[in-house]
């Protein structure tokens, strides 16, 4: 403990008690110190910093060597990102007395996908075509909307169809006693507030006063529009978040 008048720390306090006396009491006092230096506080120093270094080697180990952005990209995974949602106000085009408004929000589960519900007013019983067009411009009557939303240059075709323009949501329909048009359907091409490709925020939903043949007319028109006639109402698709 001491040698030479050398002392460390540890040893300080044992020179002072052995100075006192040689009695069995301080021999257990000693014996005591002893435990304190060599026994609890070294179980602490060796256990936490192996502790520390399981986690450390499990996180390594998995996540690779930035722990620190790998924890962070863990809890934001882990956290399912807020649906997106957005508003159309439908008004009128080539019919004055239609007007209508729909809500969208993305889905996650099972699979991405965007769910489109509103109201319809004023149109006549049976099938509408119901697209997402170009441009979220409403002027000259719906047909600077410009044509069906179609960024991969496909023709027009159905909703269930895998070459089809993104904008082809199909038909809706109005039930013959009228006087509302109910929309609930749930697309898995259209994306909402993304930034993607198929990205339908800031564009226009457009109703039809005919019925969308789905691409399958059997002329040129059919692979363009879907013959679903004149633009009756439309609206811009506006994000709410
Ligand atoms: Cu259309
Ligand atoms: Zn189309």
């Amino acid at each position: 403990m001491i040698e030479n008048g050398k002392t460390d720390n540890k040893n300080d306090i044992k020179i002072e008690i052995e100075s006192q006396d040689n009695s069995e009491d301080s021999v257990e006092i000693k014996s005591c110190l002893t435990q304190v230096f060599y026994g609890k506080r070294s179980r602490f120093a060796v256990g936490i910093p192996l502790i520390l270094a399981i986690i450390a080697t499990a996180v390594v180990g998995t996540q690779g060597y930035n722990i620190f952005s790998n924890f962070r990209d863990f809890f934001s995974r882990s956290r399912p990102a807020p649906p997106k949602r957005a508003f159309v106000r439908l008004v009128s085009g080539a019919d004055e007395n239609v007007s209508g408004h729909l809500s969208l929000t993305t889905l996650s589960h099972p699979n991405q996908a965007v769910l489109i519900q509103g109201s319809i007013y004023g149109l006549k019983p049976g099938l509408h075509g119901f697209h997402v067009h170009m441009n979220g411009e409403l002027t000259s009557q719906c047909k600077d909307a410009g044509g069906h939303f179609n960024p991969a240059g496909n023709p027009h075709s159905s909703p269930v169809d895998s070459a089809r323009h993104v904008g082809d949501l199909g038909n809706i329909h109005t039930p013959p006693v009228g006087p509302t048009t109910r929309v609930s359907m749930i697309d898995g091409i259209v994306t909402l507030g993304d930034g993607g490709v198929n990205d339908i925020a800031g564009r226009a939903i457009v109703v039809h006063a005919g019925e969308d043949d789905l691409g399958k007319g059997g002329d040129d028109e059919s692979k363009k529009t879907g013959n679903a006639g004149a633009r009756l109402a439309c609206g811009v698709i506006t994000l709410l978040n």
